[in-house]
């Protein structure tokens, strides 16, 4: 994977993620600003970025799951046609994530053949990774946030249309949800998938399938995470279990069950699946060739696997 320094791409990353005990450790995102609704500066980074309709931009791409979050975000806050978005291609290249001239893969914004050139324009000396998703201020032209739970957090507290996805009767509990199914879920996967060592790997697929088996437990005793209602914790969970069965149960061997083995997770997966509008933020033949990429590490010869075939319209009888 590449990385950014001073404002030059290098292909290759000379401080990979992965560490010396073989644990995969995300790098931090590096830009930290927040829309609010009168543009006052939010808990980092600076001010200036007013809530309007038409003044900002996404940069995605539909197999990576942070960037779910983001696209399910502007969805549930009825934003699509308030907020752009531009898809990079499927599969990251030498350049990193790459968009292609025209087409769903295209940049409409700045018609950049790779993300680096937008993170070019962040600052002359930028430095950091290169990674999706971007919120863009079109109207500043400057960068606002490269951190999905922040852009998850800072739509749903700027827009008052759609979904209260973060209600002030219930943070505790989005909190403590959030925690561990950032550490074990969402990032868990990526810990058993990039793992260097067979410890590090028994310790993170062990920690991912307790916390599915906890969520289970829990999905039997109320209809979302944290009660009743769909929150911002349903939403960060969606992403990693759309991709579970067809990614990461074989590319990152996180396989000691499957998603559809788990009744309540799998019907609440569908359940999520089926409302409306969720099913056009999913494209599982994308998450398929992205997570099965040619990598020297995990799939030499990139071939891309026929199955799983699985029934995400079956009724998911949670009344
Ligand atoms: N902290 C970021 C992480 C985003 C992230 O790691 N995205 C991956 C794709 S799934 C990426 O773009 N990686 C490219 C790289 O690290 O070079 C967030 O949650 O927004």
């Amino acid at each position: 994977m590449g990385l950014m320094l001073k404002g030059a791409y290098l292909a290759e990353d000379p401080q990979p993620d992965t560490q010396e005990d073989g644990e995969f450790r995300r790098a931090r995102s590096t830009i930290r600003n927040w829309i609010t609704p009168d543009g006052a500066a939010g808990p980092t980074g600076e001010g200036g970025f007013a809530a309007k309709p038409g003044r900002y931009h996404l940069f995605l791409a539909w197999n990576c799951p942070w960037a779910h979050r983001a696209l399910l975000a502007r969805h549930f806050k009825r934003l699509a046609d308030d907020i752009s978005v531009s898809f990079a291609a499927p599969r990251r290249t030498a350049d990193g994530w790459v968009f292609e001239k025209d087409g769903e893969f295209a940049d409409s914004v700045f018609g950049a053949s790779a993300l680096h050139e937008v993170y070019a324009r962040v600052s002359p000396a930028y430095t950091g990774r290169v990674t999706v998703p971007v919120l863009w201020d079109l109207e500043r032209n400057v960068a606002v946030s490269n951190e999905s739970a922040d852009i998850v957090r800072m739509l749903d507290r700027s827009f008052d249309g759609g979904l209260r996805l973060y209600p002030d009767d219930c943070t505790a509990e989005i909190d403590a949800w959030n925690e561990r199914i950032y550490r074990n879920v969402n990032n868990g996967v990526y810990r058993a998938g990039f793992a260097r060592t067979q410890e590090a790997y028994d310790r993170a697929v062990a920690e991912v399938f307790e916390t599915l088996d906890r969520i289970e437990g829990q999905l039997g005793e109320t209809r979302y995470l944290a009660g009743d209602a769909f929150t911002e914790a349903d939403l960060r969970l969606f992403p990693t279990l759309a991709r579970f069965d067809v990614a990461y149960h074989y590319a990152f061997k996180c396989n000691i069950r499957r998603l559809q083995d788990y009744p309540n997770l799998w019907a609440y997966a569908r359940a999520i699946y089926q409302m409306p509008g969720v099913a056009e933020t999913v494209r599982f033949d994308v998450y398929k060739q992205g997570y099965f990429s040619p990598s020297p590490l995990r799939n030499p010869l990139g071939i891309v696997p026929a199955g799983p075939a699985i029934d995400w319209s079956a009724p998911d009888g949670r009344g």
